[in-house]
């Protein structure tokens, strides 16, 4: 054994305690260590049974996804084949006992033990797909065996752990244990001892017949094709399983491992472990340690119950964080709450929650027409109308009715915080919580640091954001912050695009095939074009004398066509918002164009993606370089979550690094060439691209902002 893998004893029960913090990832070391605990007890005459049980708060998370860097960049190739296949043939039964989670290779270990029991909180499931993987550890020949092909073909699929309780339901567990695992393990232990062990592998009676399983597979690759459009790892997933049901169980795992490998050599995989360490990458502060006390959050207040009002409140009440809702009047209260009954309505019908659930956060939602109780509040977030002058007006009131400490958020999703800030007595305690639409679905949050916003203050909403089920991402106080500092140029060039010939639906399909949720236009109908045609219009004297600027989307708006909610923009919509294309539309922009001059021309989907894509990673890195974003999977994981970007690409920067900077940064050039000074290079996209860096690079090489830059 070694210190990773610990061995106790319980009678002639051997207890095998894996104890890698903080996941009980299968590390360098503690496979072995498992190995070496199993020749232990089939040496030692005196026992009987074996328990294995995570140290901690988890059984096994998985292999060491930090190890896979090392296998596709020349490392040797770590299988855990050998491992199962010699506990399963261990003389001496295998008890799993499992709490937390049994995740990928932590469930492929269970599967491999003789028995299987859990705490009722606990989950398991493959969920490697999420990593642009499949199971590569038996998984997907040993997880049919237990629970039958079909649930067997979804959860390595789509990759969904399931709780203990089903997994029980399904044969996977054989016993839930209340109260003490390890006891309740041992228990079993001595009860199974003396029975025969029976092996995963060698079990038959689930593998369905070829007709039943022929529809089943067939049904999967459909939905995966529609749910995980593009994506390499379910549809191999789903082939590993299939095998299954048509191989001895050493040929499964040979297509298996084959099919593991394709993945994991991939750089959809490369980007979405990529994804998963940066979604936890943009917790770390360099300036502010993770020591740094934060401020009690346990009842918040938000002003304001529009769309993004009446979502935010949901996002406490989901989390269990009473919350006051204050509106003006009556009926705009009325109003704000009658969506919020009908959100929770909505995802009760749809099987996302309980009834119980939505009653109890709808009960923690308190509607008030003053600013009474404002003074028991430790937070409170504004979500007024966007104008600055309302915003100060509201942040001086919360200044004179909160109690002292207690944080004073803005939703804004452009406007000065600094400037908002200054209309109170306290700063420090002023910060940016700029939610996405849909507040209660979007996972992204960007904290956006002000000036004096204090260390605790930022420490304090960092550490919210995962109590509110959010990516916090800590931005600068720059116009538009990140990511809608980023979406400008972006719609920018879809517009510049149109008005050059080509349309809505061209530029918007380009999008969608690259990977990305909804093309520009489309995201600009459901926003609505008003509310970026209000921001252009109170911003307008900021604008160069002479650089062009599209013009199409504001004479729609000026005849009134904002989108969806007049069920015209840039699409026409029915009563159930879905869009055709207008030609109507397609006729006025052609007009515009030849009435400005605008050259027409044919242009691919190459150039589509280009000028959109590009405009982000040009930006990206304009903001990188100012330091309003720490690193640049910070910009990837704003994207991602927050914009629709494919996380199997990476997001924006990510993507620039797979296409080579020097590429991007050529094909910038052109475009500076040909559509002027918008598109001047980035300076530090032209340095890394001449350095033949990425930026990959310029976060390792700690070149990342120390701080977030602050406004000059
Ligand atoms: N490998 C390495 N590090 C891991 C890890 C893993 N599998 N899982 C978590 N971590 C790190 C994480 O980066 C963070 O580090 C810390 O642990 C806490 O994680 C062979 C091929 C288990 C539900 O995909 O889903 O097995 O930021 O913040 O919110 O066939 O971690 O502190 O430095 O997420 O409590 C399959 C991935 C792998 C599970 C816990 N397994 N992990 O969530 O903590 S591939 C997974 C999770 C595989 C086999 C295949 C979650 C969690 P740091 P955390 P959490």
């Amino acid at each position: 054994m070694n210190n990773l893998v610990k061995i106790t004893k319980d009678n002639d029960v051997v207890i095998i305690t894996i104890d890698n913090p903080p996941v009980n990832a299968l590390s360098p070391g503690v496979p072995e260590g498992i190995g070496a605990a199993i020749d232990e007890i089939n040496h030692d005459p005196t026992v009987k049974a074996a328990v294995v049980i995570g140290a901690g708060r988890t059984f096994v998370a998985g292999a060491d996804i930090k190890e896979f860097g090392k296998m596709t960049s020349g490392g040797p190739r770590r299988s855990l084949l050998p491992l199962l296949l010699k506990i399963e043939d261990s003389a001496k039964p295998v008890v799993m006992a499992i709490h937390g989670q049994a995740f990928g290779g932590g469930l492929e270990l269970a599967m491999a033990g003789h028995y299987r029991v859990a705490s009722p909180s606990a989950q398991v499931g493959q969920p490697e797909v999420k990593l642009g993987i499949i199971p590569g550890a038996g998984g997907t020949q040993r997880l049919p065996r237990l629970v039958g092909v079909a649930k067997a073909v979804e959860m390595c699929a789509e990759g969904k752990p399931i709780s203990a309780r089903d997994a029980a339901a399904l044969g996977l567990i054989d016993r839930l244990i209340d109260g003490d695992l390890l006891a309740g393990a041992v228990t079993f232990a001595c009860e199974i001892a003396a029975k025969p062990a029976p092996k995963t592998r060698e079990r038959a009676d689930k593998q369905g017949t070829a007709a039943e399983n022929a529809v089943i597979f067939s049904a999967a690759r459909d939905t995966a094709r529609k749910k995980q459009r593009g994506l390499i790892a379910p549809l191999a997933a789903i082939d590993a399983v299939e095998a299954s049901t048509k191989l001895p169980f050493d040929q499964g795992c040979e297509a298996e491992a084959k099919l593991f490998t394709e993945c994991l050599f991939s750089d959809q995989s490369k980007a979405l472990i990529h994804v998963f360490f940066g979604e936890r990458k943009v917790a770390k502060i360099p300036d502010i340690p993770k020591e740094t006390p934060v401020l009690p959050i346990n009842r918040v207040a938000v002003v304001g119950s529009g769309t993004m009002g009446g979502g935010i409140a949901m996002v406490f009440a989901n989390a269990s964080i009473p919350v006051l809702l204050k509106e003006v009047d009556e009926a705009a209260l009325e109003q704000g709450l009658g969506k919020i009954k009908k959100n929770y309505a909505t995802s009760v019908q749809r099987g996302r929650i309980t009834q119980t659930f939505a009653d109890e956060c709808l009960h923690i939602i308190t509607p008030v027409l003053s600013y009474d109780a404002f003074s028991d509040v430790d937070m409170v977030v504004e979500a007024v109308f966007e104008g600055m002058a309302l915003k100060k007006a509201v942040f001086g009131d919360l200044d004179r009715v909160c109690r002292k400490g207690a944080i004073l958020a803005s939703n804004t999703s452009t406007l000065d915080i600094d400037e908002i800030a200054s209309a109170t007595s306290r700063p420090e305690s002023v910060i940016g919580t700029h939610f996405f639409s849909p507040a209660n679905v979007m996972r992204l949050l960007e904290i956006v640091r002000g000036t004096k916003s204090s260390k605790e203050v930022i420490a304090t909403c960092m550490q919210l954001s995962k109590k509110l089920g959010k990516i916090g991402v800590l931005v600068g106080n720059c116009r538009g912050f990140v990511g809608n500092r980023m979406f400008g140029p972006y719609r920018r060039e879809a517009q510049f695009l149109i008005e050059e010939g080509s349309d809505a639906q061209s530029v918007d399909q380009a999008l969608v095939d690259f990977g990305n949720a909804m093309g520009p236009m489309a995201t600009g109908d459901l926003a609505g074009l008003d509310v970026g045609w209000r921001i252009r219009k109170e911003y307008r004297h900021l604008e160069k004398p002479g650089i062009r600027q599209p013009f199409a989307e504001d004479r729609l708006c000026e005849m009134g066509r904002y989108g969806q909610k007049t069920l015209r923009g840039w699409y026409l919509y029915d009563e159930n918002r879905r869009p055709t294309p207008d030609p109507e539309v397609i006729a006025l922009v052609r007009q515009w164009s030849a009435e400005a001059g605008i050259p027409q021309r044919q242009i691919s989907s190459a150039e589509i993606v280009d000028r959109c894509i590009y405009a982000l990673v040009n930006e990206g890195a304009r903001i990188l370089e100012e330091g309003y974003a720490l690193r640049a999977v910070d910009i990837d994981i704003i994207y991602i979550n927050g914009y629709g970007f494919p996380a199997h690409r990476g997001g924006p920067m990510w993507y620039a690094d797979t296409m080579g900077l020097q590429k991007v940064y050529e094909r910038i050039c052109d475009f500076h060439r040909q559509h002027g000074e918008l598109w001047a290079p980035a300076p530090l996209l032209k340095r890394l691209a001449q350095s033949g860096k990425t930026f990959a690079d310029f976060d390792k090489e700690s070149q990342a902002a120390p701080e977030i830059a602050l406004r000059a």
